[in-house]
């Protein structure tokens, strides 16, 4: 595809997944309802050619949010379809916290205050875009308070996970000794439908999907209570990728706060608590990594993901830090990323394209396997970001490339395999589609 065609082939599929200019599918077939971290990038990836419809998108996803504040993971529009779970699947209709919308009971990474700053700040300071941060502000305030107080666990302030969807990196190896842990029991009936338009290769195995299933009956069992769900819920992780996210929206919150003239010290506050306790949660000072923590073992899940190199995106890792992550970005047995060398050039560990989501040496790394192995654009852009922010620009110019030549020369793919850099889950989606055009204007 040339330039142009790139350009406008990621215009129209925004355009073919947009439902009734209300929200985008993040695909085509396979999933159609609006997904909250998706619908956050798309609305930043609109404002790059139709300001209102990004606006729409981000009102979509506030028109979801619950009276607690939590802004869900799955909003159904326009009621249910063949996507399972469907919202009677969920049953959230018996929270007293549930809008009048029909939505899944749990949440997904925060990255729409970040979004929001992002898309006025491409536009600049009109009165329209002043007009709007203070429309959607408190909205987003109110998200935020309700990830650092209902999900609170242990007074740290950080936001606990209940299920492995809300880490967006569903079937990750991370959370494979967690799962362990869980064992189902009067699982629910169920059909699975994400089978039916992606191979089930590609897809999380059946022993993961059932305690996905387990984990939003035992939530339904409890009416999505938050002291109940923090007692009772089988799954409970802090995540260092959703944390990252987390410290970086709210720093773009306190942007917003400043342009709106709000007061910022709750979320300043916030922020400081998060620094002082992601350390010990997070830091394995003997390996240089970061792993997650799982609340309900009492321990650390060692397992090397990507997720590692997220600290950087929010200013969480000192520059020591960020030293010791370099050194396993570039082990061509882990990560085999080298900035040195062209786009699409074979690395010594026999990666084409960064970044694998899983360390190549983990025993769980599988090159096509939805969360296991392969490059999302999602993931490569806000790690990108982090490596740009400490300076690392080759990294990031690296990343960047190798995203832009993976949507150009293969398509508009969910995920690719990083040893060759095929299209893999569904075609024509629209996380690549907005990314494309975010990328080429950074
Ligand atoms: C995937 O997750 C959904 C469940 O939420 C699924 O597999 O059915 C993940 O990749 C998630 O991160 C993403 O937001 C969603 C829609 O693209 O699909």
């Amino acid at each position: 595809m040339t330039l142009s065609d790139t350009y406008h082939r990621a215009i129209a599929i925004l355009r073919t997944n947009d439902v009734n200019g209300i929200f985008t599918k993040p695909g085509p077939r396979q999933y159609p309802h609006s997904w909250n971290w998706d619908s956050a990038t798309v609305a930043l990836g609109l404002a790059h050619f139709d300001l209102p419809r990004a606006m729409a998108e981000v009102r979509g996803l506030i028109a979801g949010q619950w009276h607690d504040g939590m802004i869900p993971h799955v909003i159904y529009h326009t009621g249910p379809s063949d996507y399972f779970p469907d919202p009677d699947f969920w049953q959230t209709n018996n929270s007293r916290h549930a809008p009048s919308v029909q939505t899944s009971g749990i949440t997904q990474p925060p990255l729409l205050a970040t979004m929001v700053r992002k898309i006025a700040e491409l536009t600049g300071d009109t009165a329209e875009i002043k007009q709007f941060l203070s429309e959607v502000y408190p909205a987003l305030w109110r998200w935020h308070h309700w990830m650092h107080t209902a999900r609170d666990a242990d007074g740290s302030g950080m936001c606990c996970l209940i299920h492995p969807w809300e880490s967006g990196t569903d079937d990750s190896p991370r959370w494979l000794k967690a799962f362990e842990r869980i064992h189902p029991t009067n699982v629910p009936p169920y059909q699975r439908k994400d089978t039916v338009h992606v191979n089930a290769i590609f897809r999380p195995t059946k022993h993961e999907y059932e305690r996905y299933v387990h984990l939003i009956d035992v939530f339904r069992r409890n009416n999505y209570e938050h002291d109940q769900l923090l007692t009772h819920s089988p799954f409970l992780a802090q995540d260092v990728l959703f944390s990252s996210i987390l410290q970086r929206a709210d720093e773009d919150l306190i942007w917003i706060a400043t342009k709106t003239s709000n007061t910022s010290d709750q979320i300043a506050a916030w922020m400081r608590q998060t620094r002082q306790y992601f350390d010990a949660r997070h830091w394995d000072a003997e390996r240089g990594l970061y792993f997650d923590y799982d609340m309900r073992a009492g321990c650390r899940l060692e397992v090397n993901t990507a997720m590692t190199f997220a600290p950087l995106y929010a200013g969480l890792a000192s520059r020591e830090q960020a030293e010791r992550l370099l050194t396993h970005l570039h082990n061509p047995n882990e990560y085999d990323f080298d900035p040195a060398t062209p786009t699409g050039s074979l690395g010594a560990g026999g990666l084409r394209y960064g970044i694998s989501t899983t360390a190549r040496n983990e025993p769980e790394w599988q090159a096509q396997r939805y969360w296991r192995g392969p490059a999302w654009p999602i993931l490569n852009w806000v790690l990108a970001q982090g490596f740009r922010r400490y300076g690392y620009e080759s990294i990031y110019q690296k990343i960047k490339q190798d995203t832009l030549a993976l949507i150009e020369k293969t398509g508009f793919y969910e995920y690719y395999d990083p040893r060759d850099g095929s299209g893999c889950g569904s075609i024509d989606f629209s996380w690549p589609a907005a990314l494309w055009l975010i990328f080429k204007r950074e």
